[in-house]
């Protein structure tokens, strides 16, 4: 049994400041509104409305907190992250989720890694590379789940996946020419619906908040 499937929501909030104090570690899911963010933590979690799906886009707003329990004790945290790119909302709207997010993504000591949504038959669009730039100089890792595959077919999963590992190569500079896949950026193809790819997405999310601490990670704690 995995150990995202004993998830609690915790709490939500709307402001940087009333993030918890907690010395557990954190995985935080982004991604543009709709892109099944709410979706991919519920089926990760073995829940059916743990995050709210919705069909409505622009619903999550806030950054929304599940903890991770074995028995009664909390381990760590999932963050559903705000839905960015709903053209829908006002300016001011906007400005906070960027600020919101922005000083999340940047700040946050707690946080591992990023999930990063990517609606599969879209790829990365430029508010996507807006998170992937923020989180990069933080040296944390960013694994992205290209979701909604279930919509494409075998050859254009292949390229979508494809086109999306050549785009993140840009951000590693140490990669080798086209071969391989970086530590630090990484991609799998995924769909909630289908249940494809839970698995190596699951190995990772947990691989990041229980495996052994990095030692930039024993020197600072
Ligand atoms: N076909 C398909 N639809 C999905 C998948 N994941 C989510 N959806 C649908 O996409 C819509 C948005 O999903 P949601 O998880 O609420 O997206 P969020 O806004 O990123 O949290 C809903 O109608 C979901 O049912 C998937 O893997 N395959
Ligand atoms: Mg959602």
């Amino acid at each position: 049994m995995s150990k995202l499937f004993q998830a609690r929501f915790a709490t939500t909030v709307n402001d940087t400041h009333c993030l918890p104090a907690t010395p557990l570690r954190e995985v935080a899911f982004a991604g543009r509104s709709n892109a099944g963010k709410s979706s991919a933590i519920n089926v990760l979690c073995n829940q059916k409305r743990l995050a709210f799906a919705s069909k409505t886009p622009g619903r999550t707003q806030h950054i929304n907190y599940f903890g991770l329990f074995s028995k009664d004790d909390l381990l760590a945290y999932l963050v559903d992250l705000p839905g960015y790119g709903y053209a829908a909302v006002n300016h001011e709207t906007k400005y906070h989720w960027n600020a919101l997010l922005s000083d999340y993504l940047q700040e946050r000591e707690q946080l591992v890694g990023m999930v990063l949504i990517v609606d599969a038959r879209r790829g990365i669009t430029d508010l996507d590379e807006q998170m992937i730039q923020w989180f990069v100089p933080t040296g944390k890792p960013i694994h992205i789940l290209l979701s909604k595959c279930d919509k494409l077919n075998k050859s254009e999963c292949k390229h979508a996946l494809e086109d999306v590992r050549k785009q993140l190569q840009q951000y590693d500079p140490a990669l080798p020419d086209g071969t391989g896949e970086s530590q630090k950026l990484t991609a799998q193809l995924f769909s909630s619906t289908k249940r494809i790819g839970l698995e190596e997405a699951d190995n990772i999310v947990i691989k990041w908040l229980f495996e052994a601490q990095t030692h930039e990670d024993q020197i600072t704690n």
